[in-house]
């Protein structure tokens, strides 16, 4: 953002740099060992996932898509007049546009990504196309409380527009505080419309998280080059694999990094025992049936409104109102 200083920009660089040393450090610690997965999205993780979004596997992107393309005019009516858009995990804005399409009289437009120059990237592109829209970017980690701008007109109700499944990525006791956090955000006449990938078969699942250009992989591997580049760790990056698969049970995929070897990890003056074979959690990824979803947003204190499917109800688009 060119409106913040240099001095500024700096510090809060050193700001995420700490959190990110630190969040490594607890993770690698613990039994399993763990890394979370919002560091993936550097600038390099967000161009790999962008990829992953265009790959035949992932079927996920080019349905949700298609639901939105679809069904935009509908959701616009449903998110009602006067509205300021929020969107959490906004990363290049792509199926927004379907939305903003078809907003009624919109009053502002606020990306919200973790992923900086990502953000202001995008945000400057879709400021471009809609003119009419004041767009207001705000780079913050959205599992921590930030605060709204204000537009220069007042919105009527805020809605935060939440797609990609990414609430998969939580925990099901942490998505349930998210979508309670953002209940609050919005307030009583607040709207959320929110993507959910649904349960299926296994291969179509495990494919989508084991592309056969590997660029899930790389997307994967990028975490601990993130650690290397930025946090000095040693790491022999190369000596690691991608690991993910379905868990039945749980309804979730897991990703982990494998390592092939024994080695040590020397990550700010701490070292850190890795085993041949031994994982480390970088992710998860739930799958939910809409009713399960919408008994998981209930107890957040959403009630389902409407939802929209494609033809093998592989993905969902729900709209919820508090
Ligand atoms: C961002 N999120 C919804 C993706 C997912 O499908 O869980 C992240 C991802 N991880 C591996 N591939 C994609």
């Amino acid at each position: 953002n060119s409106s913040i200083n240099p001095i500024a920009q700096q510090s809060m660089n050193q700001l995420a740099s700490e959190r990110f040393l630190n969040d490594s450090i607890a993770g690698l610690n613990q039994t399993p060992k763990q890394l979370p997965c919002k560091y993936f999205y550097d600038q390099r993780g967000s161009q790999l996932f962008d990829q992953i979004c265009e790959t035949e596997d992932y079927y996920l992107t080019r349905t949700e898509t298609a639901i939105m393309q679809r069904h935009a005019d509908e959701m616009g009516n449903c998110l009602g007049k006067g509205v300021m858009l929020v969107e959490f995990g906004s990363g290049s804005s792509i199926k927004t546009r379907y939305l903003l399409d078809h907003l009624i009289q919109p009053v502002a437009y606020v990306p919200v990504d973790i992923s900086r120059e990502h953000l202001y990237e995008s945000a400057g592109q879709i400021s471009g196309d809609y003119p009419q829209i004041e767009v207001l970017p705000v780079c913050a980690d959205f599992t921590k409380p930030f605060s709204l701008p204000n537009p220069k007109r007042r919105p009527s109700h805020d809605a935060v527009y939440f797609p990609g499944s990414t609430i998969g990525n939580f925990q099901p006791n942490q998505a349930k505080q998210l979508l309670e956090s953002i209940a609050h955000m919005c307030g009583e006449q607040g709207g959320l419309l929110i993507g959910v990938d649904l349960r299926k078969d296994r291969e179509t699942l495990e494919r989508a998280y084991n592309d056969t250009q590997g660029v899930t992989a790389q997307f994967n591997l990028n975490l601990l080059h993130r650690m290397r580049n930025e946090l000095g760790a040693t790491i022999d990056v190369d000596a690691f694999e991608h690991h993910a698969f379905y868990n039945e049970e749980a309804g979730r995929i897991e990703i982990y990094l494998r390592s092939r070897i024994d080695q040590t990890i020397q990550l700010d003056g701490q070292t850190v025992e890795v085993e041949a074979g031994e994982l480390i959690h970088t992710e998860y990824s739930h799958k939910y049936t809409v009713d399960g979803f919408a008994q998981l947003a209930a107890e957040a204190g959403w009630t389902l409104r409407r939802w929209w499917t494609d033809e093998n109800d592989y993905f969902a688009v729900l709209h919820l109102v508090v």
